[in-house]
């Protein structure tokens, strides 16, 4: 299996998101990605590779991609935010920018304001999601990994897949806001880079605990992309305003989006029966391309998600989703119990791979 790794992942490290009205140590760490790296080595899986290693830099290419599934002026934004946030007063240098407004129902989004308070609002949702100086970097570096794994995938240059290892994680990521930790959908760009490529038609499994909504979003209205999430229920767990079971796409896209919510507090015999159903609408859809949102914040040690699933029902997801028979990247999500995100990750691709 090919592993692309973000080697900017750790200049994205926030200090503090808001939980109930108290700043509170980021769960997002570098330490995560760090695990997961050490127990693919530790288990043989192949020397992690820097997206510019891969394919022939084709920045241009790359940067329309990101301005296509992105808005070009929330790029923009992204890019300059943390010098607009340090121009606004020296010390905030020792800060992180964390957004505290934001514009609801009825309030104007098609003009962006100057305030730079006003506008890390409108191009974000939640105040759990420090930028930082090194932000940016580490978000455009882990868009890139996602795309060249994607672009080898299609090529036939990873013909056992592909494990995209980066951080800052995508899924929560839409068209023009951050929030739930993601800043750039690196889910989303692979599958565009994989339709870009030739791939008619690419499905997206994210197993993630919490809601896919960035992915839902980008590809709602398309029948050329179908998004399946299995995740808390969002009645009671976050995003809380998307991925309800009645959301089934909308326009030439109805029909192309699957949730599967289920109850906080399941366990694997109600996760693996909604992975069945997942994968019945993946091989009706037809697609000829997967990518998978792996989170592993279903493990029953996650302490901000409410799922049991244990460590070897890791490996059962993974050789579940090799029965697709089809060509697959799995890209980095959530999983915040630090240590064992290692083992849960490296078990799901170990299923996949069939190395046990
Ligand atoms: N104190 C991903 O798993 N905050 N994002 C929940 C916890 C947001 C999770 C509150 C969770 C976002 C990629
Ligand atoms: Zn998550």
């Amino acid at each position: 299996m090919l592993i692309v790794h973000n080697p900017e992942h750790a200049r994205h490290a926030g200090r503090h998101e808001m939980y109930r009205g108290r700043l509170v140590p980021c769960h997002e760490v570098p330490q995560r990605l760090e695990h997961v790296l050490a127990e693919l080595q530790r288990r043989g899986f192949g020397r992690p590779v820097a997206p510019d290693a891969l394919a022939e830099p084709d920045a241009a290419g790359f940067e329309a991609l990101l301005r296509r599934v992105h808005t070009p002026r929330y790029v923009d934004f992204l890019a300059g935010a943390w010098d607009e946030w340090v121009a606004l007063d020296p010390e905030n240098a020792g800060l992180d920018a964390l957004p505290s407004i934001w514009p609801v129902r009825g309030f104007r989004t098609d003009i962006v304001p100057d305030n730079f308070a006003a506008r890390l609002g409108r191009f974000s949702f939640d105040a759990g999601t420090p930028l930082t100086a090194g932000s940016w970097a580490a978000a455009r570096c882990g868009a890139l990994a996602a795309v060249r794994a994607a672009q080898a995938l299609a090529t036939g240059a990873a013909p056992g897949g592909a494990f995209v290892a980066t951080r800052p994680p995508g899924h929560h990521a839409g068209a023009d806001y951050f929030g739930g930790y993601c800043f750039l959908n690196n889910g989303a760009l692979a599958a565009q880079a994989l339709r870009d490529a030739g791939h008619a038609r690419v499905a997206v499994l994210d197993v993630d605990y919490h809601h896919g909504n960035g992915t839902q979003d980008l590809f709602y209205e398309r029948a050329d992309v179908l998004t399946v999430s299995i995740h808390g229920d969002p009645r009671s767990e976050y995003p809380f305003y998307l991925g309800h079971a009645d959301e089934r796409g909308r326009g030439a896209g109805l029909g192309c989006n699957l949730n599967l919510p289920l109850p906080r507090g399941s366990a694997f015999a109600a996760w693996r029966s909604a992975l069945a159903s997942a994968l019945d609408a993946l091989r009706r859809f037809g697609a000829t391309a997967l990518v998978v949102a792996l989170g592993v914040d279903t493990f029953e040690g996650d302490p901000i998600s409410g799922f049991h699933l244990r460590s070897t029902d890791y490996l059962d997801i993974g050789r579940a989703i090799a029965t697709l028979q089809l060509p697959t990247v799995f890209v980095f999500e959530g999983g915040y119990a630090v240590e064992p995100i290692g083992v849960n990750v490296a078990n799901v691709l170990e299923g996949f791979a069939g190395l046990d």
